[in-house]
């Protein structure tokens, strides 16, 4: 395929509540969306970066700049055999996983239009219908947190994650435990934990929990291999994995042992697909991470997570929890045993919805294959 045209974009989209993680409180989302126009077929893939670089590094201003300076010099106008083929062409640009993913993402969505499969199918993926939780913020009160949990559990869900950080963990994951005893549990620290916090996560093997993700630093595998050692709760990691190097590093040192596989983390469809089936073949157990996606990212995260490797139930849930109105039709929806059914349309397999992302763009660039210099880029 013929890469034409990539456009990139930010529209604005508020949460329907606040969301609260150990780094931070998002409600008013910027998300950055990106086209790609192949032959007369558009693709479209997210940016699954935050508003600032408090989850990881990348953030909307600096991915806008990424992808406008570097990435798109690097693609438009080219030939290629498939999506597979863009992590080698922008091998030169270090980091920024987010950033490219969503141009890979695009191109996924491209090939599975024009080969006219849903995109699940194009990956691989066997499922058809996929396992789905929820990942709750932390509250002010365990009351309010309790009744979420038990709205959630209504709704069929079937496992409950939460938001810890230090002075919100154990008495906070003890009275969850005790008014739910039996549900599938886990507890996310997003990074806020040291090594030497070693004997308050101890206490967390109390509570039969599923796992306990990216306790320690963003960007530290060792010292999870540390940890790991002396927990009974398996650790998953979430934020330090970019690669399948990395995820094999991890488990190889014993850093965790379940691992969270987000598509723009990892750089695209391409890489976690190799991730999860490094995970497989070891009995691994992995699942799909969420950053609040609107329905493009959404939709892409339910065709990865077709995928065999995904055994445990992800964080991808309704639109309905995050947004009074998504970007795709249908709507992404549960069934009453949270279930998500896989489309079975081609290409994403939900139709986007272009007027109203038009109405909610608040700036758009587009990059032609005659209009692009490259900035910076070596000369050859
Ligand atoms: O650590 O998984 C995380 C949201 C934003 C940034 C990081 C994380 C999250 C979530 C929510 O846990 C997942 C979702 O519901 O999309
Ligand atoms: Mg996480």
């Amino acid at each position: 395929m013929r890469i034409d045209r990539l456009d990139i974009r930010e529209i604005h989209l508020s949460l329907r509540k606040p969301f609260e993680t150990s780094f931070g409180t998002i409600q008013h989302r910027r998300i950055a969306l990106v086209e790609a126009h192949c032959e007369g077929v558009t693709g479209w893939g997210e940016l699954t970066v935050e508003n600032g670089p408090f989850y990881n590094s990348e953030c909307v201003d600096a991915a806008w700049i990424i992808f406008s300076q570097f990435v798109a010099p690097l693609l438009v106008g080219k030939e290629i055999k498939s999506p597979s083929d863009v992590g080698a062409m922008l091998s030169g640009i270090r980091g920024h996983e987010m950033t490219k993913a969503a141009v890979e993402n695009a191109l996924w969505d491209v090939e599975a239009q024009q080969k006219n499969v849903p995109l699940a199918r194009l990956l691989g993926g066997t499922r058809e219908e996929i396992a789905s939780g929820v990942s709750l913020g932390i509250r002010a009160a365990i009351d309010d947190l309790l009744s979420a949990i038990e709205l959630e559990l209504d709704a069929g869900y079937q496992r409950i994650k939460i938001k810890i950080k230090p002075g919100k963990d154990v008495e906070v994951t003890d009275a969850v435990r005790r008014r739910f005893p039996d549900i599938q549990l886990m507890v996310d620290a997003n990074s806020a934990y040291q090594l030497t916090d070693v004997d308050l996560l101890k206490r967390l093997d109390d509570y039969g929990l599923m796992m306990i993700e990216q306790p320690l630093q963003w960007d530290e595998i060792f010292e999870h291999s540390k940890l790991q050692a002396q927990l009974a709760t398996p650790i998953c990691l979430d934020e330090c994995i970019h690669n399948l190097r990395n995820a094999r590093a991890a488990i190889e040192m014993g850093a965790c042992r379940v691992l969270n596989i987000k598509l723009g983390r990892v750089g695209g469809h391409t890489e976690a697909r190799e991730i999860q089936e490094y995970c497989r073949k070891r009995s691994v157990p992995a699942w799909c991470g969420g950053m609040l996606e609107s329905g493009i990212g959404r939709a892409h995260n339910i065709a990865m997570s077709a995928l065999p490797g995904f055994v445990l139930p992800g964080d991808i849930s309704a639109s309905q929890r995050y947004w009074h109105e998504d970007v795709i039709d249908p709507e992404v929806e549960t069934t009453a045993q949270g279930m998500i059914r896989v489309p079975s349309a081609p290409g994403l397999g939900y139709q986007v919805r272009h007027e109203r992302i038009n109405q909610l763009t608040v700036r758009k660039e587009s990059f032609g294959a005659r209009t692009i210099v490259p900035v910076g880029a070596p000369v050859h």
